[in-house]
């Protein structure tokens, strides 16, 4: 029998991981009768006295907000990790593997509104954030006790996020986390097979082919990757490679700021709903080394389904085999290609 990737069950590897997904497409037609999310209400303050990021409130511990009036970044008064300590193995045997571990956790607010979002921002303002993003990695990735910096966003409560004002996060810490290391291993072995990176010719190959192309400018292209895991995950890459966000040019850093608002509506039009999702960048590990072979990228993993309420749920099979999907990546871009980039809640 002829093999159908729309019809035949299959699994798909992650080349930045090597992991695997099991990909379902005959089950689409199944009924649903599980949870409803919760929608939060769309309505929102510009200002909300209530709100630890906004402009000229109190934190935690008592810590003012200046009256900040593009990005503003402070120390997280719940670090996860702290700047001073012991470092290195505290292992007690083989089977009690332990590495004591330092570093910093930042907040990052995007913008003083707390009515918006980020694909409600302009332009303009997202550059704002591009910058500061970048700035971040460059200052804390000079320190020598920092090696990598992982940049992210949780937005919206079915992601955790506690407050809806715009804003994302950075840890930075002593040993490059997990998921960054795999994809350096990975990266690295590609680069000595190819003298190219990975993601260059990835990228090539999706453009070639279109049918998990989301949406793409001068600068930067978004796909459904090959092996996504949730429904509708994407991973936005620069088409000029460049290991880190700190050595993107003026003209990338444009370019970034216009897909990710034209990325973002689509997401937030998709349900009409403030689409949303947990999105990181990963970049090259600031260790001091050159990483030749590193490709700078940014996935979105969003946990919905199939309406603003109906989400995926990683469970059963996913925690305890590999993670597995019905809709194909080919699916959800095509159902991503076909919406506006005219806000939903601007028409
Ligand atoms: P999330 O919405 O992604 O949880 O990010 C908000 C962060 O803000 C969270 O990590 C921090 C929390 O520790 N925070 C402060 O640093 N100060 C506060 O007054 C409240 C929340
Ligand atoms: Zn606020």
């Amino acid at each position: 029998m002829n093999f159908d990737p729309t019809e035949h069950p299959h699994r798909r590897r992650n080349p930045l991981t090597g992991q695997w997904v099991l990909v379902s497409p005959h089950r689409t037609k199944r009924p649903w009768q599980g949870q409803v999310e919760r929608t939060p209400p769309e309505e929102r303050p510009r200002h909300d006295p209530a709100c630890y990021l906004c402009p000229g409130n109190t934190r935690a511990g008592g810590h003012q907000n200046p009256d900040y009036a593009s990005t503003f970044v402070f120390e997280n008064d719940f670090a996860a990790l702290l700047p001073e300590g012991p470092s290195g193995d505290v292992s007690r045997g083989e089977l009690f593997q332990a590495e004591a571990e330092t570093g910093t956790c930042r907040v990052i607010c995007f913008n003083p509104r707390h009515d918006l979002t980020l694909p409600e921002m302009s332009p303009a303002e997202i550059r704002t954030v591009v910058d500061v993003w970048a700035e971040q990695v460059t200052e804390l990735g000079s320190r020598p006790d920092i090696n990598y910096v992982q940049l992210f966003e949780n937005k919206g409560a079915a992601m955790g996020a506690s407050n809806p004002h715009p804003h994302g996060q950075l840890w930075a810490n002593r040993t490059v986390p997990q998921e960054p290391s795999l994809e350096d291993e990975r990266q690295a072995a590609y680069f000595a097979r190819h003298g190219r990176t990975l993601l260059q010719d990835y990228l090539e190959a999706e453009i070639e082919n279109g049918e998990r192309m989301v949406v793409q400018n001068e600068g930067w292209a978004a796909v459904v990757p090959y092996w996504a895991i949730w429904p509708f995950e994407t991973l936005l890459m620069p088409k000029r490679s460049v290991p880190a966000l700190p050595a993107l040019d003026e003209e990338q850093r444009d370019q970034l700021a216009d897909i990710l608002k034209r990325l973002l509506t689509r997401y937030d039009n998709l349900f009409e709903t403030s689409f949303p999702y947990s999105m990181g960048w990963h970049g090259q590990p600031t260790d001091g080394e050159p990483h030749p072979y590193w490709t700078v990228h940014a996935h979105f993993y969003p946990p919905l389904l199939r309406s603003a309420t109906v989400r995926k749920f990683m469970v059963g099979y996913e925690m305890l085999a590999n993670p597995q999907r019905d809709i194909t990546a080919e699916q959800a871009a095509a159902r991503l290609r076909d919406l506006s980039e005219v806000h939903y809640r601007t028409r």
